[in-house]
């Protein structure tokens, strides 16, 4: 007999994108992060504080079986590590084939997309904006504003992630502050 799982709600809180019930928050601090932004002596002087990047809320604790969805609200905060904004670490799906929604709630900012091979993309998102993370793209958001940066993803509850790529090989391109504009650059770290 299909065993039916009871229907359920969460509200977002939107003054502040997090979600009160959310059975699972996860943070992310710098030190969770070594290695990732470009600069390293930017990011060792910045390790003392060791500053909150993100905050990840997530709403549906659903069985990670294809069928289901699951969803999350994530608030990046406002700052950078030199010149290169505070951001996700960024992730490719373990399913690959996986796609997933990106709806922005408050706050400004970007969501960066690479392929396997390199090539990069940038989608802009601000509230309202709802953005479409294509199968096989990894994907990484980068607060560019001066408040808390906050989208809500919906993603197949077996997408899964492979950090690994990212750690070891960075993304091509990198968002930084260049005459108080976001520009994507070149990363040095890259490859
Ligand atoms: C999951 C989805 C988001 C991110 C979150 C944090 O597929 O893309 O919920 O997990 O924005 O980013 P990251 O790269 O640390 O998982
Ligand atoms: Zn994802």
């Amino acid at each position: 007999m299909t065993a039916y799982l009871p229907p359920f709600t969460h509200l977002v809180n939107l003054q502040d994108g997090t979600i009160p019930t959310a059975p699972l928050v996860q943070q992310r601090r710098l030190s969770d992060m070594r290695g990732l932004y470009a600069d390293p002596a930017a990011e060792y002087a910045l390790m003392a504080a060791n500053p909150l990047i993100y905050e990840v809320y997530e709403a549906a604790q659903n069985p990670k079986e294809a069928g289901h969805l699951l969803y999350s609200t994530t608030v990046i905060r406002p700052g950078k590590v030199g010149d290169e904004y505070f951001m996700t670490k960024g992730h490719y799906h373990a399913r690959g084939e996986c796609a997933e929604l990106y709806y922005g709630l408050l706050g400004e900012g970007y969501l960066l997309l690479q392929t396997p091979e390199g090539e990069v993309n940038l989608q802009r998102i601000v509230p309202g904006a709802a953005a479409y993370v294509p199968p096989y793209w990894g994907h990484r958001t980068i607060n560019t504003g001066a408040e808390s940066f906050v989208f809500l993803a919906v993603y197949p509850a077996d997408a899964g992630y492979d950090y690994k790529t990212i750690a070891e090989r960075g993304f091509a391109s990198i968002l930084v502050e260049r005459d108080g504009a976001p520009v994507l650059v070149p990363n040095p770290r890259y490859g």
